[in-house]
């Protein structure tokens, strides 16, 4: 059973909705943009986290973002994909929670993202929080204890 079966929304946090880091696809920030363009093709993701070598999180890296930094000016220089690495390209102005928040400061920050990493306090990744995973808690909750959202 899940652990936010019963619970209400003001009673859930973060920790009990996001997807540990061991099941959450993720690039480190020296890998070549060439190996980041991969995950992200093959795991169908448009965006997953960035880790440093310590596994302290860094960023967020895109395809759009990737596409736009080999865009030359009459084509796309897919060769610089192998000579960039991946913290040359990442967004490293992202917003982060902890487990400990709150539903409602995991619903602020996913209005304007489709994820949201989570760290711990000196850092270190523990997960993502989904869009998904936000919109599904609220539907459960509707039906469980019929509120007015
Ligand atoms: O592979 C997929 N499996 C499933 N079950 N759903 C998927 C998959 N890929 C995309 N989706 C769906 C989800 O509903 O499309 C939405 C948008 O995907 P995105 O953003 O643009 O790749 C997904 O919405 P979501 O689950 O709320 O996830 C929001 C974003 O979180 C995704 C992706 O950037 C990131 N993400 C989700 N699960 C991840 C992940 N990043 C790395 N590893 C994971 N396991």
């Amino acid at each position: 059973m899940s652990v936010t079966q019963d619970k209400k929304l003001t009673d859930i946090v973060i920790g009990d909705l996001m997807i540990s880091s061991e099941k959450v696809a993720h690039v480190q920030v020296n890998n070549p943009l060439e190996h980041a363009l991969l995950i992200l093709v093959k795991s169908g993701y448009s965006a997953v986290p960035v880790l440093d070598s310590s596994y302290k999180l860094a960023g967020t890296i895109g395809k759009t973002r990737i596409l736009n930094q080999v865009l030359g000016l009459e084509r796309f220089e897919m060769e610089q994909l192998s000579n960039m690495q991946v913290h040359e390209a990442m967004n490293s102005d992202i917003p982060s929670l902890s487990k400990s928040d709150t539903f409602m400061e995991g619903v602020k920050v996913v209005i304007n993202y489709p994820f949201v990493c989570v760290a711990d306090e000196d850092g270190y990744f523990d997960g993502i929080l989904t869009r998904r995973a936000i919109l599904k808690q609220m539907k459960r909750d509707h039906y469980t204890f019929k509120s007015h959202i």
